[in-house]
């Protein structure tokens, strides 16, 4: 089994040392960071995805895959992380009300630090009213919704929704995306962009901006 399998296997398992050791080895023989997170990590709660959709597993399972991975993200985080001192931009970035997945959406930051973003992390179950305030407070050009719910992404609507009501829509670009999310719905609710992964996301913002 190569190194990328052993990885993917340990978040399956839930390992959480194991998956911190296998990927630290793998940094170790200079595999690409971002070959560890796409064919290593990614693959592997990707597939606790598929299982858990089947009814096969449940959520301590998949929490246990989720912790896994989060350590695997820590220690190739320096390698995807930008070591520029300028940024170019400023964006604020949370994952709807609602909606508690999270690790999309540091992949997300982490990304857009890579490419000298300045970006603030909302965290996750962020209310519209929230994002308003971080608005006001923050000053940002971009402004990133993350949704891994079906239900959650009406969120993102409910969420621009409010901005326009604020007054402060026309201040911002909203960048829409999570799994479920599509350019379709990105037009339908009048967001700005979509990305389909963290760092087309990353490109997205960074053409914004500069
Ligand atoms: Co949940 N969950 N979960 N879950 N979970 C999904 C999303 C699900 C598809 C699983 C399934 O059934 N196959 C399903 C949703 C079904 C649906 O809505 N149609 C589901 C469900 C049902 C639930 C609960 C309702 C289960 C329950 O309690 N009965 C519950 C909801 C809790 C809540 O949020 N209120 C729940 C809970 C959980 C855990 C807490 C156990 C855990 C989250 C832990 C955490 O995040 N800290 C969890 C997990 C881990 C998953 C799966 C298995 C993996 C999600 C993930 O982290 N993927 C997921 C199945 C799946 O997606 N395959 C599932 C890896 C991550 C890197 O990918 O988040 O897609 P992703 O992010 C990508 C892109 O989407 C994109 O870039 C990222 C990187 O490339 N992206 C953006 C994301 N945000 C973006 C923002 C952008 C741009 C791009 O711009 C701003």
């Amino acid at each position: 089994m190569s190194l990328l399998n052993e990885i993917s296997e340990a978040v399956i398992a839930g390992n959480v040392e194991g998956t911190r050791e296998k990927v630290k080895l793998a940094v170790q023989q200079e595999v690409n960071a971002s070959s560890i997170l796409n064919d290593g990590l990614m693959v592997g709660i990707n597939e606790i995805g598929v299982r858990f959709g089947a009814g096969k597993i449940f959520v301590p399972t998949v929490l246990m895959a989720a912790k896994a991975m989060h350590e695997g993200v820590e220690v190739i985080k320096p390698l995807l992380e930008s070591d520029g001192p300028t940024t170019v931009g400023k964006a604020i970035v949370g994952t709807v009300k609602g909606d508690l997945h999270d690790i999309g959406k540091k992949l997300v930051v982490l990304m857009m630090r890579s490419v000298n973003i300045d970006v603030i992390d909302m965290g996750s179950n962020v209310t519209a009213e929230q994002f308003i305030e971080g608005i006001k407070e923050h000053n940002p050009q971009i402004v990133g919704l993350s949704a891994l719910l079906t239900t959650t992404m009406n969120e993102q609507a409910h969420i621009i929704k409010a901005f326009e009501e604020a007054g402060v829509r026309d201040q911002v670009k909203v960048l829409i995306g999570g799994a479920p999310v599509t350019q379709g719905w990105a037009n339908k609710i009048n967001a700005d962009g979509f990305a389909a992964d963290a760092a087309s996301a990353a490109n997205w913002a960074k053409e914004y901006v500069t």
